[in-house]
């Protein structure tokens, strides 16, 4: 495991340049999910995929910027999922942005993730491991990543972040955002899962939905790359992650680039939402 988060360090490292630097103009090309790759979200996965190849622990990874499982050794112990740019086309707009790793044993199922790394690349560079029984955040600061702090979410919080396009929100969750802002919580939505959910984390919780809704009934993001790894961190951290009714670890995965409506949060808002949705299945 120590050889993978130091992969992931040397990645970070090089995709913070990328950031600096790169082309943030689009490519020709799609990704499975059918978003036009940014040249960005390309440069990203080939920096990720090159320093996974090096390590003997791991034996598949996959990227929500390829269509296919990658073979690495036959031998290894650890699967890898991730979304190597997540929020990339906030870059052109200076907006923070992050990369997202799903650590998996056997097979690349919710059940099976075992260790969870998230890189939020902002005014700062951050990085957030979770083990299952901890969450501990790194600092970028002079080429190495230092200890910072724990992360432990309060029983509720303040924040909201309510995604997707309201205009298709179901009427309970509609019902259900109006009441928590009416409640004193206050609005926080930038687009980027990652600086979304770092925050929340940091704030001592809150919540962020990213729903069912009539234009998406499965929701939009991925559960492999994006919802499994953050259910994980949420969870180490004292809150939890459902997908308005059960945990979202204990959802099938029948496809690698499936996707699921999810709502993390601490343990207060999670309640509220398991209570609005519980009538309308
Ligand atoms: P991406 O993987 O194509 O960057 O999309 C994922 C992003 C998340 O970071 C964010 O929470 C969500 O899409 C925002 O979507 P919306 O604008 O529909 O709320
Ligand atoms: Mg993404």
């Amino acid at each position: 495991m120590t050889e993978i988060i130091e992969a992931i360090k040397r990645a970070s490292i090089e995709i913070k340049s990328i950031i600096e630097e790169g082309d943030t103009s689009k490519s020709d090309n799609q990704n499975s999910t059918g978003d036009t790759q940014l040249k960005l979200d390309i440069a990203s996965d080939i920096v990720i995929e090159n320093e996974f190849k090096k390590i003997s622990s791991v034996k598949q990874i996959v990227s929500e910027e390829q269509e296919n499982i990658v073979d690495i050794n036959k031998d290894g112990k650890y699967l890898i999922a991730y979304d190597p740019l997540d929020g990339s086309s906030l870059v052109d707009v200076n907006l923070s942005v992050g990369s997202i790793y799903g650590i998996y044993e056997n097979d690349f199922t919710g059940t099976n993730i075992i260790a969870s790394v998230y890189v939020v690349f902002g005014p700062r560079v951050e990085m957030v491991i979770a083990d299952g029984k901890s969450v501990k955040m790194y600092r970028l600061q002079k080429g190495e990543f230092n200890y910072i702090q724990d992360i432990k979410l309060n029983e509720k919080g303040k924040l909201k972040a309510p995604g997707s396009t309201q205009a298709c929100w179901l009427p309970h969750h509609k019902e259900m955002v109006d009441k928590f802002f009416k409640d004193g919580y206050r609005l926080r939505y930038s687009g980027g899962m990652v600086p979304d959910l770092h925050q929340i984390l940091l704030k001592g919780g809150g919540l962020f939905s990213y729903p069912s809704t009539t234009d998406l009934p499965k929701g939009k993001l991925r559960q492999l790359f994006e919802v499994f790894p953050f259910a994980f961190t949420y969870e180490s951290a004292g809150g939890q992650a459902i997908d308005g009714f059960k945990r979202v670890l204990e959802i099938p995965t029948t496809h690698i680039h499936d996707t699921s409506p999810c709502f993390f949060g601490s343990n207060e808002e999670i309640n509220i939402v398991k209570e609005a949705y519980k009538h309308n299945v």
